[in-house]
């Protein structure tokens, strides 16, 4: 990558808001689902880094989230746009551009439990009917996996049809449902978070694992912003969080809106 072109961020102390934090969800809060955000979302994140410290806490891994919210031109990766950078809910953890100690989902479950599980879920697969299915049903990331009926090769228009399809059909929902009777006792938390998928990872590795690497930092104010808020969603956990004050979004130009009312920007 190239020298980046973001300017030196302000030491936090001298922001005009020293003490207050905002991390955002990615998909449906800083950008469309798996697109890209837009210049306007970048220059005012850029303006509100000026006020205060912001951070991404995101679902996806790495590499898709950087997709997303690194300079368009390729000149700044997302994790020099912002101060903190979370991907798979802050088991990869980014401060001031410095990569931080990150999580073992695998270290965590251990080989054979994992195996019995990935085995349930490709027959599982095999025996739903949905009208398309695509590659890559089952996603390993560091922190977690990622299960998906109609595969993660499917194109933006797949996955809208399947979310539709998915709405009507509760295809998801069902999948969890049985993976929660089949591997209950395995201490493991399934969460709905994108448009054709769901994380698997173990309880309490939500995305309240992100606020254990801010803590240090003695934020007074920590402001969350993302769309899936509500019980059973990703964002869940961290939005009802004590330790945040928590924004629902219904994509991101109403964050934009947001932070231009409670920034003043
Ligand atoms: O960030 C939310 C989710 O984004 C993707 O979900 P989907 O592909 O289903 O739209 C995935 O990367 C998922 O892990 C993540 O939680």
């Amino acid at each position: 990558m190239a020298v980046s072109s973001v300017p030196t961020p302000l030491p936090f102390s001298e922001r005009a808001l020293p003490k207050t934090l905002c991390l955002f969800d990615v998909d449906e809060t800083l950008s469309k689902a798996r697109q890209h955000a837009t210049p306007e979302m970048l220059s005012l994140l850029a303006q509100l880094r000026k006020k205060c410290a912001i951070g991404f806490v995101g679902g996806s891994d790495l590499k898709k989230i950087r997709e997303q919210i690194s300079a368009p031109d390729g000149t700044a990766d997302a994790t020099d746009i912002f101060d903190y950078g979370f991907a798979e809910n802050g088991l990869i953890a980014f401060r001031m551009g410095k990569a931080l100690a990150s999580q073992s989902f695998i270290g965590w479950l251990g080989e054979e439990k994992y195996k019995k599980m990935v085995k349930f879920c490709l027959r599982y697969i095999s025996e739903l009917d949905i009208p398309i299915m695509r590659g890559t049903f089952i996603e390993f990331r560091n922190g977690m996996i990622n299960i998906s009926p109609i595969g993660r090769n499917a194109s933006i228009e797949e996955r809208n049809t399947f979310e539709a399809y998915d709405k009507q059909h509760k295809i998801r929902p069902k999948f969890v449902q049985a993976l929660k009777d089949n591997f209950g006792d395995y201490g493991l938390t399934f969460s709905i978070g994108g448009q054709i998928s769901f994380d698997v990872f173990p309880c309490g590795w939500d995305k309240t694992f992100a606020l254990s690497h801010v803590e240090k930092d003695g934020w007074e104010e920590i402001h969350f912003f993302g769309d899936k808020t509500y019980e059973g969603g990703n964002d869940y956990e961290i939005f009802s969080d004590p330790r945040t004050i928590g924004h629902t979004v219904e994509g991101p130009s109403h964050t934009m809106q947001l932070l231009k009312e409670i920034f003043s920007l």
